[in-house]
Formats: structure tokens, C-alpha cells, sequence
């Protein structure tokens, strides 16, 4: 197929077990496998945060994991210290065909910036380079799957959508981390309302 799959964050610890563990993470992990052979171009997101980040609820005097605070003046959800760059929980799932993946976008590194989406950082400030990577290969579609749906991916898929890029959206290859209940299905429902064609991964390979 001449579209591009995004595989986003999927990483040990957003996995069962993990630092930051989405529910049922590692249930998405067999149907990449399955996607990747079907694709002629695979770009895996990889958060990649250095130890001293500043989304992490242990640089916060007196907050826990999942408060909102501040980074640099601006909101943010401040998360358990996760994805610290080189570390097992920041390396990709183990069962996850890595073979078949042509590029790594990594994001994440600046300690005083968040990024959840695998094109910008949280404030658009800064770019990945995907967007350019697309564009050389001609791409103009790209089904996006991976973790968690309601933060990374979410977030992937509508900067996806802002850049004229087709979306879409392996809805059986996403979960959420539902820091409120619902939150999950609410992105689905933003993705589809932004533009995402949402299909389960057996339409994709049929
Ligand atoms: C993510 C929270 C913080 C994700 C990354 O990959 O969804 N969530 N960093
Ligand atoms: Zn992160």
C-alpha cells in the first residue's frame, strides 16, 4: 500500500507494567505486527524525554502524577516520570516487529516543552520533521494507531489532519489512558469530527 502507517508510543512504559501503563496497551501490540507487512512505509513515534523533563510530577514541589501545573509559565498535565531517553521503559514493545519500521521520529527531548504529537510539540513551536518526511515520499495518507488514544495519538491525528493529510484511524489499535472516564471514547469522537475515518484493522487488510 503507498500509504504511510504511523505507529505512535508504542513504548514498554505505556504498556501493562509500565511507568505510565495504558489499559489493555499491550492488546495493540499484535495488530501492528499485522499492519506492517501491508505497508510500504512505517514511521514509529518514540516519546523520548530526558530525565530532568519537566511534565514529570517529581520536578514539582508537593504534586503527584496526573495534577495539572505549569511548564514554562503554560498548563500542563504532569505525568509519572516515564520515557527517559535510553532507558527499557522508553525502548519500543518488545513484540513489536521493529524490523519493519523505516524511520523513528523521536519527541520529547526539550525538558521544557511537552510533546504529544509525533509532527509539533504541544505549543507548535517546534517541528519533528514528519510533515517534511511525508512530503518527499508524496505521501498523502497515513493510518495512525499506537498509544494512548487520548493523549499522543489524539493529538497525532489531528495535527495529521491540519497538515491536508487523509487520516485513518485504526480504532481497534488504540487505548486510552482515561484519566476520566470517557475520555477515550471523546477523542475517538474529536478525531472523527476533525476529518479521521475510524475502520478496524481487518478493513485495512482486506
Ligand atoms: C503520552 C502522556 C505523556 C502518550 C506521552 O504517548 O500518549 N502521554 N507523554
Ligand atoms: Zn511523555
Amino acid at each position: 500500500m503507498p500509504d504511510t502507517l504511523l505507529l505512535v508510543d508504542i513504548q514498554h512504559d505505556f504498556l501493562p507494567g509500565g511507568a505510565l501503563a495504558v489499559p489493555g496497551g499491550d492488546a495493540i501490540v499484535p495488530i501492528a505486527n499485522a499492519l506492517i507487512p501491508a505497508f510500504d512505509h512505517v514511521v514509529a513515534s518514540q516519546d523520548w524525554h530526558p530525565a530532568d523533563h519537566g511534565s514529570f510530577a517529581e520536578h514539582h514541589a508537593g504534586a503527584s502524577a496526573f495534577d495539572i501545573g505549569k511548564l514554562a509559565g503554560r498548563e500542563q498535565i504532569l505525568w509519572p516520570t516515564h520515557c527517559v531517553q535510553g532507558t527499557a521503559g522508553a525502548a519500543f514493545a518488545s513484540d513489536l516487529d521493529i524490523a519493519g519500521i523505516h524511520a523513528v521520529v523521536r519527541k520529547g527531548d526539550n525538558p521544557r516543552l511537552d510533546s504529544y504529537s509525533a509532527f509539533y510539540d504541544n505549543h507548535h513551536e517546534r517541528a519533528t520533521g514528519l510533515t517534511e518526511r511525508l512530503a518527499a515520499r508524496g505521501t498523502r495518507h497515513v493510518h495512525v494507531m499506537g498509544l494512548a488514544a487520548d493523549v499522543c495519538v489524539k493529538y497525532t491525528v489531528l495535527d495529521a489532519l491540519a497538515e491536508g493529510l487523509a487520516v485513518t484511524l485504526i480504532v481497534d489499535g488504540i487505548r486510552g489512558v482515561d484519566m476520566a472516564p470517557g475520555d477515550t471514547e471523546a477523542a475517538i469522537q474529536a478525531m472523527r469530527v476533525a476529518g479521521a475515518v475510524v475502520v478496524t484493522h481487518d478493513m485495512v487488510l482486506s
